[in-house]
C-alpha cells in the first residue's frame, strides 16, 4: 500500500454510529457499568470530532421513556442544536421497544393486544422524533419479539401480528406523507431463548407478504448473521440482489457467542473484507449508497478515551479494506483467474436467462463432457492467497 494512502475517516465515507454504541457504559449481565455516562451532545460533538458523518438512535437513547412533552421539546432541541454546531446529521432512527418491562414477552408480537398497540404507538412517536430530526430510515429490530418456549404461542400468530404491526405503521407513514424506508434486522437469539423471523433470509421472504412491501427493506448486521455461523456477506449480497439493503450494522462476532457486537474487523477479517468489497463494488459491481453504520461497543475494558479509540478504529479498518479491495480487484492476475472461470465463448449462459423453443433445442444440441468439465481446476487457492496477501499487506 503506498504511503500517502490516509485511512482518517471523514464526512464523505458516510460513517455513522448509534448514540447507544459510543454511549454504551460497559454494563453486561454480571456488572455494573464501568464508564461515565456521555451524554447525546457530547457524543455528537466526539463523533463529529473522530470523523464520523452522522448519529442513530433509539427513541430512549434521546428522550427517557415518559418525559413529558416540554422535557421532550427541550431534549431535542438541544440536540439539534448540537448536531448544528458539529455538521452532523441523523441517516436513521429506531424505537426502543426491548427495554421497559412492558415488552418483555414481546412488543408486536406480543399475545397481549394492548402491549401490540402500546407498542405501535411508541413506534408512531419514535417515528415522528426520527422524521423531526430529518431521518431517511427507520430500523426496527424485534429484540424481544420471540420465546423461550413455544407453548406461549403459535408462531403463526406472532407472524401476524408482525405483519399486522408493520403494515399499520407503513399505512400511517405513508398517510403522514412521508417517504421514509424501513429496514427489518434479523437476529437469531438473545435477549429472547429464540427470536421470530432469526435470520437476514427470513427477513426477506417475510417482506414480501408486506402490504407495503416496496418500502420495506433489511438491516443486516454482522454479529446477527455470524451468531448462528451464517455468511453476512452472503446475507448482504442476497439483499442487495433484492434491492432491500436499506441499511447495514457493522461490526464483528466470534461465531457461536452471544452477540459481542465488537469493533468492525477485529474477529473475521476476511469475512470483512468481502463485504466491504460487495459494499463498495471495487469488484466491478454497482455499490451500497447507504450509511455505513457501526451498531458496535467498547471492550468493557476500556475507559472513554478507549470507547473512541474503538470508534477511530471501526473506521479506519473499514477504510483500509475498501483500499485492499480495491487494489485486489484492479489486479491483473485476480481479473484473470476470475475471467477464465467465468468464460462463455459459446453463449451457452444465454440459453438458460429465458426459456423458449430456440434456447430449448440449443439447449438439448449441446456437446457436454462432464469428464471434461469435472477435470478443470478453478486456481481458487491462488486466488484466495492473493487475497490474504492483499489483506496482509505483502501486494498491492
Ligand atoms: C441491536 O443490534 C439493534 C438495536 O441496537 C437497534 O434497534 C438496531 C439499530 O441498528 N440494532
Ligand atoms: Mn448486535
Ligand atoms: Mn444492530
Amino acid at each position: 500500500m503506498t504511503d500517502s494512502f490516509d485511512p482518517s475517516p471523514a464526512a464523505g465515507d458516510r460513517f455513522s454510529f448509534g448514540l447507544w454504541t459510543v454511549g454504551n457504559p460497559g454494563a453486561d449481565p454480571f456488572g455494573p457499568a464501568v464508564r461515565p455516562r456521555i451524554s447525546p451532545t457530547e457524543i455528537v460533538a466526539g463523533l463529529s470530532k473522530a470523523g464520523a458523518w452522522g448519529v442513530n438512535l433509539h427513541d430512549n437513547d434521546l428522550i427517557p421513556f415518559g418525559a413529558s412533552a416540554a422535557k421532550r421539546d427541550q431534549i431535542v432541541a438541544d440536540f439539534k442544536q448540537a448536531l448544528s454546531d458539529h455538521n452532523m446529521i441523523v441517516p436513521m432512527a429506531t424505537t426502543n421497544l426491548f427495554s421497559h418491562p412492558v415488552f418483555r414477552d414481546g412488543a408486536f408480537t406480543s399475545s397481549d393486544a394492548k402491549v401490540r398497540a402500546f407498542a405501535v404507538r411508541k413506534a408512531m412517536r419514535a417515528i415522528e422524533l426520527g422524521v423531526e430530526l430529518n431521518a431517511k430510515t427507520v430500523v426496527f429490530w424485534g429484540g424481544r419479539e420471540g420465546v423461550e418456549t413455544d407453548a406461549a404461542r403459535d408462531c403463526r400468530d406472532a407472524i401476524q401480528w408482525f405483519r399486522e404491526c408493520l403494515d399499520f405503521l407503513c399505512a400511517w407513514t405513508k398517510d403522514q406523507g412521508w417517504d421514509l424506508k424501513f429496514a427489518l434486522e434479523a437476529k437469531p437469539n438473545e435477549p429472547r431463548g429464540d427470536i421470530y423471523l432469526a435470520t437476514t433470509g427470513h427477513m426477506l421472504a417475510f417482506i414480501e407478504t408486506l402490504e407495503h412491501s416496496e418500502m420495506c427493506g433489511v438491516n443486516p448486521e454482522t454479529a446477527h448473521e455470524n451468531m448462528p455461523g451464517l455468511s453476512m456477506v452472503h446475507a448482504v449480497a442476497q439483499a442487495m440482489e433484492a434491492n432491500k439493503l436499506f441499511h447495514i450494522d457493522l461490526n464483528a462476532q466470534k461465531i457461536g457467542r452471544y452477540d459481542q457486537d465488537l469493533r468492525f474487523g477485529s474477529e473475521d477479517l476476511k469475512g470483512a473484507f468481502f463485504l466491504v468489497r460487495l459494499l463498495e463494488g471495487t469488484c466491478n459491481r454497482p455499490a451500497y449508497t447507504g450509511p455505513r453504520h457501526f451498531d458496535a461497543h467498547a471492550y468493557r475494558t476500556e475507559d472513554v478515551a478507549g470507547v473512541w479509540d474503538f470508534a477511530t478504529g471501526c473506521m479506519r479498518t473499514y477504510k483500509i479494506l475498501a483500499a485492499r479491495a480495491k487494489a485486489f480487484d484492479k489486479d491483473s492476475e485476480v481479473q484473470q483467474i476470475l475471467a477464465d472461470n467465468h468464460a462463455d465463448p459459446d453463449g451457452v449462459g444465454s440459453m438458460l436467462t429465458s426459456y423458449s423453443a430456440s434456447n430449448r433445442d440449443q439447449l438439448e444440441a449441446l456437446q457436454l463432457d462432464a469428464d471434461a468439465m469435472a477435470a478443470k481446476g478453478h486456481r481458487y487457492e491462488r486466488l484466495d492467497q492473493l487475497a490474504q496477501e492483499y489483506l496482509m499487506g505483502v501486494r498491492g
